[in-house]
């Protein structure tokens, strides 16, 4: 039996977490709950970011009493130090995410085992790269893309080449400002250095890096991720699923697939698709292969063939304890370790393939572009013969789940707009009908919400509350990460969630015929929305720290988010946080990245663990931005 109402509350979600910690209990596992207990209260100087292990002479603590570290640094250089290294961590992990796909298209061909799917883009882009494509055949142009881009990560001289996409305003703010990223590994090594022991102490110039650095993810790693994910598996297209742990199936061979890198989540689903091993799967007794998302591999995969969506980060224990998973298969990022020792409590066989994320306790199958399809096949086969395995005493389905529908980048989105306004051919293929809607004010402005879940916060209610709030207020929303997946499950990005929408946003959902939460994709991805607000910024002709778009992470946790916030702020565009960044032990950096980086880039952060007073700060953000441009 399935739940399907006009969306799902928090409550509904947390009555399933309960039966299934039920489930833990029979079975002697913990889950983050319970550990999470065990943390709290969480240690004072990780919280204030003043504690420093950069050197052996320390660690060093920064109290009232000791102000300082052995070697004299205080609490804004330790507090400032640790936070670049957060930036660091974060763009490490979405660029070297874009360098293996890079690697991936390098070993493209005809008959392997990855192919070019939009040629097109890939013609745009060795276009846009001076490469030559008259005459030549597509792999040929596709493996030199991929050598220019490989070298964006190691380059000796000159900054990133998507900084060129970026409005003139933004290019002259990043020159002037000395914060145009280098090559991507460059910045990344110049920030460790400047930690080291005995380098920067001045917070200012430690945050500047900071920025300097986030674009190299945003415009940088993060964009290349984007770009040569869609020209290897596709652009993505509009499509309708579900979300939520209901899409696990009683009588099926159920694979998850759970992490980032949509290398290998791509095989998966293919292989789950072939006719021999469906076939195999009902010789076992099951009715077919159930393949299933979580996190931002759930994004990946929903965006581009529809796959279903079995929730977000915090929901990874969840699926788990279902009783009812055969395989899950995971790759980068996001991955609680604890999931090895959880699986161990069922049938369940736990797969690590890449060497970025060892686990012990797992079984490591390292996935390899030259064997990717046999491996995938291979796995799917094991996780076949591990269905007479299940046992149904231990199993425990919640039926909740929401149809959903996603797949808004750019392209898609420019499309919609195309649709209706055939009749006015000079602002086809621009954001002019969307920005027309926020200039007569049927539309009060856009907010991209983004990132994760947070044991700090009740999760998902932070995002639900906030999202609700907005489309009430006829602001439009774009989601990503496990924002887009909360929006997900609480039937948000349904198309009937029009009637929680102000009037006016629910006309243009109406009339454009979209959800009024846009699913634009994974994490890296919030490279297509840097590019949107770009785009709308270009077609209006003001600056884009002008226009009444903004940024929000109600609930962040990683420090892939740390380093987003950074390039979105770096881009122009207002950061609202639902969670604290560590460095509030140093007031001189309370204020950088609340007020300091206004003088640098126009923008900043505004922080408020209270949802309600959060999302209220928005819309007066929003209302000053339009009362700014007079409208
Ligand atoms: O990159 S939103 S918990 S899954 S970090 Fe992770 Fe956060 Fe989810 Fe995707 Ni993004
Ligand atoms: Fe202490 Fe300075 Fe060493 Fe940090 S770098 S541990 S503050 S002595």
């Amino acid at each position: 039996m399935s739940r399907t109402n006009h969306f799902t509350t928090i409550e509904q979600m947390e009555a399933d977490t309960a039966k299934l910690r039920e489930t833990a209990c029979n079975v002697c596992a913990e889950t983050w709950e319970d550990r999470a207990k065990a943390q709290t209260p969480h240690c004072k100087f990780g919280e204030g970011g003043i504690c420093c292990r950069n050197c052996s002479m320390g660690p060093c603590r920064i109290t009232p009493k000791s102000p300082r570290g052995i070697c004299g640094a205080n609490a804004d250089a330790i507090a400032a130090r640790n936070y670049l290294r957060s930036i660091a961590a974060g763009t490490s992990s979405h660029s070297d995410h874009a360098r293996e796909i890079l690697h991936v298209l390098k070993s493209a061909s005809r008959d392997g085992n990855y192919q070019v799917r939009d040629e097109l883009k890939l013609i745009n882009l060795a276009k846009e790269w001076d490469v030559e494509t008259e005459g030549r055949d597509i792999y040929d142009i596709a493996h030199d893309v991929a050598d220019v881009g490989l070298l964006e990560f190691g380059k000796p001289e000159g900054t990133q080449r998507f900084l060129t996409r970026a409005t003139e305003e933004r290019q002259k703010v990043w020159k002037e400002q000395d914060i145009e990223p280098r090559a991507i590994d460059r910045e990344v090594v110049t920030a460790m250095h400047m930690t080291h022991m005995g380098n920067s102490a001045d917070a200012e110039a430690l945050v500047r890096q900071g920025l300097r650095m986030s674009l190299a993810n945003g415009w940088g790693g993060s964009m290349l991720g984007t770009e040569i994910t869609d020209i290897l598996f596709g652009t993505p297209t509009v499509w309708t699923t579900e979300g939520n742990l209901g899409v696990l199936e009683s009588d099926m061979v159920n694979i998850i697939v759970h992490g980032h890198d949509p290398a290998f989540s791509e095989m998966l689903v293919t292989a789950c698709e072939v006719r021999e091993l469906v076939d195999y799967a009902k010789t076992k007794g099951a009715k077919g292969i159930n393949v299933v998302g979580l996190c931002c591999t759930a994004n990946e995969v929903a965006m581009r063939h529809g796959v279903r969506m079995a929730g977000n980060f915090l929901q990874q224990e969840n699926v788990i304890l279902t009783g009812a998973v055969e395989m899950m298969c995971v790759d980068i990022q996001c991955i609680f370790p604890a999931l090895a020792q959880l699986s161990q409590c069922f049938h369940t066989k736990f797969i690590t393939s890449s060497p970025i994320a060892r686990i012990p306790g797992s079984t490591y199958v390292e996935f390899k572009p030259e064997t990717a399809f046999d491996q995938a096949k291979q796995l799917v086969r094991e996780a076949i013969d591990n269905f007479q395995n299940r046992d149904e005493s231990k199993v425990y389905i919640p039926p909740t789940k929401q149809t959903a529908t996603v797949g808004y980048p750019t392209e898609q989105i420019i499309k919609h707009l195309d649709n209706v306004t055939n009749s006015h051919v000079e602002i086809i293929g621009t954001y002019k009908p969307v920005i027309d809607t926020i200039r007569s004010g049927v539309l009060r402005g856009a907010v991209a919400i983004v990132g994760c879940n947070n044991p700090r916060v009740r999760p998902d209610y932070s995002h639900f509350e906030i999202m609700k709030e907005l489309i009430a207020n006829d602001i439009l929303i774009v989601a990503t990460g496990c924002a887009a997946q909360l929006a997900t499950k609480a039937g948000l990005l349904n198309k009937d969630a029009k009637y929680l929408c102000g009037a006016g946003l629910r006309r243009v959902c109406e009339l454009v015929d979209i959800p009024p939460i846009l699913h634009m994709g994974a994490c890296v991805d919030i490279s297509r929305m840097m590019l949107l607000a770009t785009g709308i910024a270009k077609d209006w002709g003001v600056d884009i720290t002008q226009i009444p778009v903004v940024g929000c992470a109600p609930e962040w946790m990683s420090e892939k988010a740390v380093s987003i916030a950074n390039y979105v702020v770096s881009t122009g565009l207002d950061v609202y946080l639902g969670i604290e960044p560590q460095v509030n032990g140093s007031d001189q950096m309370m204020e950088i990245i609340t007020q300091g980086t206004r003088k640098i880039t126009g923008a900043g952060y505004i922080i408020n663990t209270d949802p309600h007073q959060l999302v209220k700060s928005i819309i007066e953000g929003i209302e000053e931005k339009r009362a700014a441009l007079g409208i």
